[in-house]
């Protein structure tokens, strides 16, 4: 029988644990199926694959990248560690809990390479469209290798989406906008906090880019931060130079105006919120529609599109969990791919994902919301060989992290914890985050 072909889509996070899933497979003896990972970018690592550029890449199609400069982790490294490759195992050494962005790259990349998969990426390869066939059961994938400039057109058994969903920004109108005398721009397009040094900034949102980056703008020197909230106030006890407001009204030349009446001069304004997932090389009957929650629509297991069983996404629900989520997600794949997990009546699978958004609608606090993704990590490794690991040891690094930030948000990064992996605890960063300006991978390795 041929071998069947498999595309995966995106070369990030989640398409290197599909890869390194694969070839774990093989070095365990069994006959895997003939993989090709298309890869827009010229490198792999997907976000964390650092670019300066914005807007366009340098073949004219969107830029991935929504990183930043001095971008440190935002949750604990103890949370999102692989458990077939320790941080102790790449760095030969503890290192502290927060990695700046080249850091977490280096891991990433520590564990394929060691893997050899990179063969198996086709790098500056955009996939331009995807469509199903009924008559042969086959997928057909086009893409376009933008330095060849040159078409490819193929048919695969499955495709699995692993192209991210935090690279195209959701961008709101607000009254004012077009005639405002400073710089507007989404945190998608954010590159360096020092831009924003003595300025006045206005943020919008109030989830993680907007503590992120008003946080980067204060520690590089801002003037002052103010983050207009559409809901709720984050409520952190912010430094004295950071205001939370009301949703912003409008803004008229540099002065923005907000729900209750009080205003504020400007010099920019940084819209942080959130992305779209968007996915223009697909077609109707094979596109995700979901908002970014814990239970993604539509995806029994949270990887399967229950409309084509054949067809995966990879990393589509918000994540609390990352790199090891989209391991057990992987591996999950992997084995569906290859026969050993079998997929249950179309019914069934429809009513997985209505179950879980019911249960993810119960949730009562960030505490359940943890736990909520936690459980479902553990029960997709459950069901394959993916190594085990202590998923509540993570999730305690999870609730301690939440503690640190309500205690001194810009102290909560200085903290150390407990690997879920080696049980070891982490030693602190030689120097507190506040004052750590290098984030280079060399500075941070220091001892
Ligand atoms: P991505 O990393 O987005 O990778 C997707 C890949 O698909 C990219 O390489 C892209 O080029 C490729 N691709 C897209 N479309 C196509 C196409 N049509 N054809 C071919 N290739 C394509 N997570 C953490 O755990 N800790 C953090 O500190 C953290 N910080 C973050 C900071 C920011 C600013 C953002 C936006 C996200 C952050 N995340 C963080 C979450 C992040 O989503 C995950 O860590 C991870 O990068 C997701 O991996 P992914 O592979 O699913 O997607
Ligand atoms: P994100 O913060 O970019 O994180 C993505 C926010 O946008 C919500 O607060 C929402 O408010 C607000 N919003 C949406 N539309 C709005 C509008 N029209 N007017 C005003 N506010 C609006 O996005 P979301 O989706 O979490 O929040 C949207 C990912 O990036 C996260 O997974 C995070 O892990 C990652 N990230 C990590 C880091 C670091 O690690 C830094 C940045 C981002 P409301 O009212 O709906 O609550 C350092």
């Amino acid at each position: 029988m041929a071998k069947k072909k498999v595309a995966i889509i995106g070369a990030g996070p989640s398409g290197l644990a599909q890869l390194r899933a694969f070839q774990s497979a093989a070095k365990n003896g069994e006959d895997i199926p003939e993989i090709v990972c298309f890869e827009k970018q010229s490198d792999w690592g997907g976000l964390w694959n650092y670019t300066w550029r914005t807007g366009v890449d340098a073949s004219g199609e969107p830029c991935h990248g929504s990183m930043y400069r001095y971008l440190w982790s935002n949750g604990p490294k103890e949370g999102l560690e692989f458990a077939d490759y320790t941080f102790d195992e790449h760095f030969g050494k503890e290192i502290a809990s927060y990695p700046p962005r080249a850091v977490l790259f280096d891991y990433i990349k520590g564990r394929v390479e060691k893997a050899g998969v990179r063969d198996w990426i086709r790098f500056n390869n955009i996939v331009r469209d995807v469509h199903y066939n009924d008559d042969t059961g086959m997928f057909t994938v086009t893409a376009r290798d933008t330095v060849k400039d040159a078409e490819t057109v193929e048919d695969y058994d499955h495709v699995i989406v692993a192209s991210g969903h935090f690279s195209t920004p959701n961008v709101p109108y607000y009254p004012g906008f077009e005639s405002f005398n400073g710089r507007v721009l989404h945190a998608h397009d954010f590159r360096d906090a020092r831009e924003f040094a003595g300025k006045d900034i206005l943020i919008l949102g109030t989830s993680y880019s907007a503590e992120d980056i008003g946080s980067q703008c204060w520690k590089y020197g801002a003037k002052s931060i103010t983050v207009a909230h559409r809901t709720a106030p984050m409520g952190y006890d912010w430094p004295d130079n950071w205001q939370e407001v009301p949703a912003l009204v409008k803004v008229e030349g540099k002065t923005a105006y907000f729900k209750d009446g009080t205003s504020k001069d400007v010099d920019a304004i940084i819209l942080c919120t959130g992305y779209r997932h968007h996915f223009n090389f697909l077609p109707d009957d094979l596109r995700l529609k979901t908002a970014n929650r814990l239970a993604a629509a539509d995806l029994y297991k949270g990887v399967v599109w229950t409309k084509n069983p054949k067809m995966f996404y990879l990393g589509m629900q918000d994540q609390w969990f990352t790199f090891n989520m989209f391991d057990a997600q992987a591996w999950w794949v992997r084995d569906c791919i290859m026969g050993k997990i079998a997929l249950p009546d179309q019914a069934t699978m429809e009513a997985d994902p209505k179950r879980r958004e019911a249960e993810e609608d119960a949730i009562e606090d960030d505490y359940g919301a943890i736990r909520y993704q936690g459980a479902y990590v553990q029960e997709l490794i459950d069901e394959t060989d993916y190594p085990s690991f202590d998923v509540e040891a993570a999730n305690q690094a999870f609730f301690e992290w939440k503690k640190h930030k309500k205690k001194n948000i810009m102290e909560f990064r200085n903290h150390g914890y407990t690997s879920p992996m080696t049980g070891k605890k982490a030693p602190p960063h030689h120097t507190p985050w506040k004052d750590a300006l290098d984030d280079s991978l060399e500075s941070y390795l220091q001892t």
